[in-house]
């Protein structure tokens, strides 16, 4: 049995002053917000499997129905390509695509991307003895760092699921489009799962799960804080807050410090203090409306060659073309 590869192709700064700086510029300014990359370490990780597992949590449920009806009619729409997908957490729902792949003709390629190191070598060694006939090679870096690898692995579908594109802001995003598009070639395919608006109650009870496993996720960027830079932060006076704002159709997801406290992080040994009752942002989770989104990812250098959604019409799966 093949032991399954794994590249670290952008060997950047040392990952722990990364982290460090990043929750110092995050807790400093207004308002305070985090990057919500750093919510994925082994743990954390973990923790977003078991809530894509509760029953509040359609996302994951809903887009892999889609993927489940979709995948061949997508391998007939694509012709044979590798694939190459974004923050691949357990790659789980790409199965769907790996057994349509299989079914047509030509060796399959399969490149899954994701920071958690402990995720992604899970996801090799299932996926590969799974599918013996599939190559994986596991690529270990945040998704921008993944980019220059994509002009070798022409012709290539790059797939971003799971609506983790809903973590930008819409300048971030609009960014971060264009910079694929500029990576691809013309005729190389993107196939992006995006979260649709609806109902506030049913978005809210997605991110406000009654086991709590939400609640765990969002303290974990704080333990984690504990556990690399060594800050002490009292994890019992961290609340997990989430709440849709329709105004600007999406999920804030924050933690509520309901005790004043002072933590040092030590790589760069800068003090934080946090006054009682105070919030830290951790993530957005944008929603989103096909008839706005498709025009917006048309100006940035794709075409859409086919949506597919569930019935509920809770989750689209789009098809483009660069
Ligand atoms: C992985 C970013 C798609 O926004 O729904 C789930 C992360 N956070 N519950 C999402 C998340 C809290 C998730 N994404």
């Amino acid at each position: 049995k093949r032991t399954p590869a794994i590249v670290q192709p952008a060997l950047s700064s040392d990952p722990i002053e990364d982290f460090a700086n990043a929750c110092v510029r995050g807790f400093r300014s207004d308002p305070r917000r985090l990057e919500s990359r750093f919510l994925y370490d082994a743990e954390g990780s973990a923790l977003f499997e078991e809530i894509t597992r509760q029953p509040e949590y359609y996302l994951t449920r809903t887009e892999s129905s889609i993927l489940a009806a979709r995948a061949a009619e997508i391998r007939e729409l694509t012709g044979p390509l590798r694939i190459l997908e974004l923050g691949s957490g357990s790659s789980q729902k790409t199965d769907h695509l790996l057994r349509a792949w299989l079914e047509q003709e030509g060796p399959t390629r399969y490149y899954p991307v994701d920071v958690s190191a402990a995720s992604l070598c899970a996801a090799c060694e299932r996926v590969g003895s799974t599918y013996p006939a599939v190559e994986v090679v596991g690529v270990q870096c945040q998704y921008r760092e993944s980019f220059p690898l994509l002009a070798q692995l022409s012709p290539v579908l790059v797939a971003f699921l799971g609506s983790s594109i809903g973590n930008f802001t819409p300048e971030e995003m609009s960014c971060f489009v264009r910079a694929l598009a500029a990576a691809l070639r013309p005729g190389d395919f993107f196939l992006l799962g995006l979260d649709l608006v609806k109902e506030r109650s049913l978005l809210e009870s997605a991110y406000n799960d009654e086991a709590g496993v939400t609640a765990r996720f969002t303290r974990n960027l704080f333990a984690r804080m504990n556990r690399e830079l060594g800050s002490a932060i009292d994890l019992d006076a961290i609340e997990h807050a989430a709440w849709y704002r329709r105004d600007q159709e999406l999920v804030e997801i924050s933690a509520r410090f309901t005790r004043a406290q002072s933590f040092r992080l030590t790589p760069p040994g800068k003090t934080i203090t946090i006054g009682q009752g105070e919030l830290v942002q951790t993530e957005i989770s944008r929603k989103f409306r096909l008839d706005r989104v498709v025009p917006d990812l048309e100006r940035c250098g794709f075409s859409v060659e086919r949506v597919f959604t569930d019935e509920r019409r809770w989750f689209a799966l789009l098809l483009l073309r660069r």
